[in-house]
């Protein structure tokens, strides 16, 4: 039922209601094997060609090689690499930038912007790589060729004329080396802010707040070693089989040890319950190897209740590392105390599983000598999700699972650098000993305020206190929550500015002057100042390591991103701005061992760093909790919290809806529209729905609806146009993909503590939609009705008070 008086907003003029068509077939009970393997090569060769396919696919993840654009799973030490050593997804990644389909200028003559925001990011990304410079001409229809000079000469100017360096945003996404992310925030720091927002803060915020607080340190605890060695393996939020595939082949070797593994998830994800691995006997005779010994089909956000649960069962039998709780840790008193009183009556409804389930899973706990913690976007995006993560440390602790073989915290990251460049800081909190090491190295005073994150640029951009966007890579408007709001405050903007290499939608809804600056991939051999430059990353088990592009760029003009932020920064801290002592920008650019040097001064557990990373392998980074039970918090101890049991009340009536990937896309980058484990192809506007709450909210298996979210700001976000498949989801629970469901997640939606938007958690309900796309399944086509194509328009206008 509308709520009559409520606010509407509600996104998709440009919804492409070929989307909504979508082909249902079967549901796979098993990841991988030959199919992805088939898959990937098609795709690979279809975009680039044979020999580049065998030019890059060999090198990638190799010592001598480059490493894989796609997630962060670490790479096995030299040793134990294969020839072959990627996923799916890892050439899909590669076969996107290596495509040899380009962009040239003539193309943004024949496109008006205007035209171009009426079509996806699908469509978009599929125009080919960017390759000359490019402007927007003041609130101009069309972008048009600039030089390289020119486009910083104009970067230069505008921030230069801004009020107050805080004006300005510089927004990174994960796949920015380590090089470049400290060129980056160091010349950010010179201008004069800490304005340094990135996807982490839409992404494991969450986890470092919450592991910082407890054990010192934000980041996790694990090396792939244990979780080969490990007895127990729980994995809470996460899609391994699409989302990070190689883990399979960890999870597979751990399974061979004897290990066991409970996974807990909304959805029985093909990669959590088989894996057939390609590369060995079995798989290649699809006998493949079962991996979850239990799933735990949790209801979306009851996850910090079944973890007080954990907690409670495991006090009840005694079953806790009293050495380690005694020497190690503060506070268990309060915790135990809180957890014995869980109200197991609210646990079950939080969790929708029953007592006994969870009792087995706990015993499972109990059984285990050494347990890997393992979780992702299915934990840190919900209102709770800090204190969450907060809990699964609190069971570490009591079984004394942190710094022992085959045990830890493995929170898995998403971008291959994401954790890198945090390290390098690009971090809007940026901790004093980390300024004061700047500050020593390069010679002046950073600003010490905290910067805006990712959902506090929004508001500054909306509200007009920010007037300038820089993205290190990255597509900030459709990556973002409540899209509506995100593109009018993008479009407020003086000047943005994407570093980037394929087209999306941040370039189309833009500022009202705006620059496409097309910048290297990893991929390609990178000759910047003449010389053969490598490039550093780090992964989600805090491996840093070499990398370096194989490939001839995919045209002359392109810039590396550590060439391109030294062009900003002399075009901008010239005398009357710049630090007192000039920042050597020119030598940097010239051999990136001299940026290795500064960052081997000022970032922690980085000395000698250049000559660390010439090691075949690299090296890991300290982690006093992982490598000496040592917690660098305030206590100097690892810390139990106690948090009140939250859970997320949905009203009667309504669905909480989660966002997620399918098989074919890497975040807002979208590779096909095959979401093949799920058995969705051809369209992706699809809500999963279990088959009791479709019947029992008055729709069909198949219907056309609208999802509407609703919100404490009593605005109604409407996105329209997405067809019901009824699927294996707890009663009460919803997904869709992201990002088509990202108009409908409330800017103020955030996570306690790390203000990171709850993507995983939006309250919906249903309406029926006038629209009628095809809709097929294996049993045939059940309504095909033209698309109304009048849904295309209706447009209604946003109310914000
Ligand atoms: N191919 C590919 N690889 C990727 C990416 C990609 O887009 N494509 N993205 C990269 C990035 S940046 C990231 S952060 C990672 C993301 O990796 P994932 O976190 O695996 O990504 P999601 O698709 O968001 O999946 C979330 C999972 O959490 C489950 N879930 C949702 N809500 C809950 C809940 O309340 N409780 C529990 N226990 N589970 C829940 C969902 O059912 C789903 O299985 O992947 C990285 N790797
Ligand atoms: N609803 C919902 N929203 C979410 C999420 C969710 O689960 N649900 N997940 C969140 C998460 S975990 C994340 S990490 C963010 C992702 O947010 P972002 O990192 O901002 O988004 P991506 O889609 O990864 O960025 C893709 C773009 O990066 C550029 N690019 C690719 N490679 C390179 C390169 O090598 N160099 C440069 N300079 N540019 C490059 C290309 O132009 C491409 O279009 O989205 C978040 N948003
Ligand atoms: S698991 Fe991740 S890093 Fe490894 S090849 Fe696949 S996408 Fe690349
Ligand atoms: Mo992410």
């Amino acid at each position: 039922m509308p709520r009559d008086h409520s606010p509407r907003v509600r996104a998709g003029s440009d919804v492409d209601l070929d989307e909504a068509d979508v082909h249902v077939g079967r549901r796979w009970k098993s990841a991988a094997g030959i199919p992805g393997v088939a898959v990937s090569l098609k795709r690979s060769v279809d975009a680039m060609g044979v020999r580049r396919t065998a030019q890059t696919l060999l090198k990638l993840n190799q010592v001598d090689g480059f490493d894989c654009q796609g997630c962060a799973w670490p790479d096995p030490d030299p040793d134990h690499r294969k020839h072959a050593e990627f996923c799916e997804n890892g050439a899909k990644a590669v076969a996107e930038e290596a495509t040899t389909d380009l962009l040239e200028p003539g193309f943004f003559a024949d496109h008006s912007l205007a035209e171009l925001t009426g079509h996806s990011d699908y469509w978009l990304g599929k125009q080919g790589r960017l390759v000359h410079p490019m402007v927007r001409r003041r609130d101009a229809t069309h972008y048009e060729p600039i030089a390289w000079d020119e486009a910083f000469a104009l970067i230069g100017e505008t921030l230069k004329g801004l009020d107050s360096p805080d004006e300005a945003i510089f927004y990174t996404s994960g796949k920015t080396s380590n090089e470049a992310a400290y060129v980056y925030q160091l010349f950010a720091r010179a201008y004069g802010t800490n304005n340094l927002p990135d996807c982490s803060n839409m992404c494991h915020e969450s986890t470092s707040v919450a592991l910082a607080e407890t054990i010192g340190i934000g980041k996790g605890s694990v090396s792939l070693e244990d979780v080969h060695r490990a007895d127990l393996i729980v994995i809470s939020g996460q899609n391994p089989g699409t989302n990070h595939p190689r883990m399979l082949t960890a999870l597979e070797i751990a399974k061979e040890n004897g290990a066991r593994i409970l996974s807990i998830n909304p959805l029985p994800e093909a990669g959590l319950l088989r894996f057939d691995n390609p590369q060995t006997v079995r798989g290649l005779a699809g006998r493949g190897t079962g991996l979850s010994d239990l799933h735990l089909p949790i209801r979306v956000n009851g996850d910090l209740a079944l973890w007080q649960a954990f907690g409670a069962v495991l006090l009840e039998h005694g079953a806790i590392d009293r050495d380690f709780v005694e020497r190690h840790t503060a506070h268990f008193e309060e915790y135990a105390a809180h957890v014995r009183a869980v109200d197991w009556d609210a646990v079950e409804r939080a969790t929708g599983l029953d007592r006994a389930l969870i009792r087995e899973a706990a015993e499972m706990l109990m059984a285990s000598r050494a347990t890997v913690h393992c979780w992702a976007m299915g934990i840190t995006q919900h209102r709770n999700a800090v204190n969450t993560i907060k809990e699964f440390v609190n069971v570490a602790l009591l079984q004394g699972n942190i710094g022992r073989p085959g045990a830890g915290l493995c929170p898995v990251r998403g971008h291959s650098n994401v954790q890198g460049d945090r390290t390098m800081g690009i971090w809007e909190k940026a901790p004093d000993h980390f300024l004061d090491a700047l500050r020593d190295e390069h010679g002046f005073e950073p600003p010490r305020e905290h910067g805006l994150d990712t959902v506090d640029s929004i508001r500054a951009l909306r509200d007009g206190q920010a007037r300038f966007f820089m993205g290190m890579g990255g597509n900030f408007v459709s990556a973002a929550p409540d899209t509506l709001v995100t593109e009018e405050a993008m479009e407020r903007a003086e000047l943005t500015v994407m570093v980037s290499t394929k087209l999306n939608r941040t370039h189309v809804r833009c500022g009202h002057t705006a620059l496409i600056l097309p910048a290297l991939g990893r991929s390609e051999q990178d000759r910047t100042g003449g010389v053969d430059q490598r490039v550093t990353v780090e992964d989600s088990m805090s491996a840093v390591h070499a990398s370096r592009g194989p490939l001839k760029p995919a045209g002359p003009l392109l810039r590396s991103e550590v060439d391109i932020v030294c062009g900003i920064a002399e075009a901008t801290l010239t005398d009357d701005l710049g630090p007192d002592t000039p920042i050597p920008w020119a030598s940097y650019r010239a051999d990136y061992t001299h940026i290795r040097h500064a960052i081997s001064h000022v970032v922690p557990g980085c000395a000698a760093y250049d000559e660390k990373v010439r090691q075949p392998g690299g090296f890991v980074l300290p982690h006093p909790p992982r490598d000496s039970r040592e917690f660098p918090t305030e206590e100097d101890k690892a810390i139990f919290s106690v948090s009140p049991l939250d859970v997320l009340h949905v009203p009667e009536g309504r669905l909480l809806l989660q966002s997620l990937r399918s098989h074919d896309q890497f975040n807002t980058t979208i590779y096909g529209l095959s979401d093949r484990y799920r058995g969705i192809s051809g369209g992706r506007r699809v809500v999963f729905v279990h088959h009791d709450d479709v019947a029992a909210l008055g729709f069909d298996n198949g219907d056309l609806v609208d999802l509407v979210s609703e919100f404490d700001d009593g605005i109604e976000r409407t996105a329209p146009a997405f067809r019901i498949v009824e699927y294996d989801t707890p009663r009460g629970c919803a997904a869709a993909y992201y990002p088509e469901v990202n108009p409908l997640v409330p800017l103020d939606s955030t996570a306690r503590g790390s203000n990171c938007p709850t993507s995983k958690s939006v309250i919906v309900r249903l309406e029926h939609a006038s629209g009628k796309a095809a809709w097929r399944t294996d049993q045939g086509t059940q309504a095909a009705v033209g698309a109304d194509r009048e849904h295309k328009s209706r447009v209604q206008p946003r109310h914000l008070s």
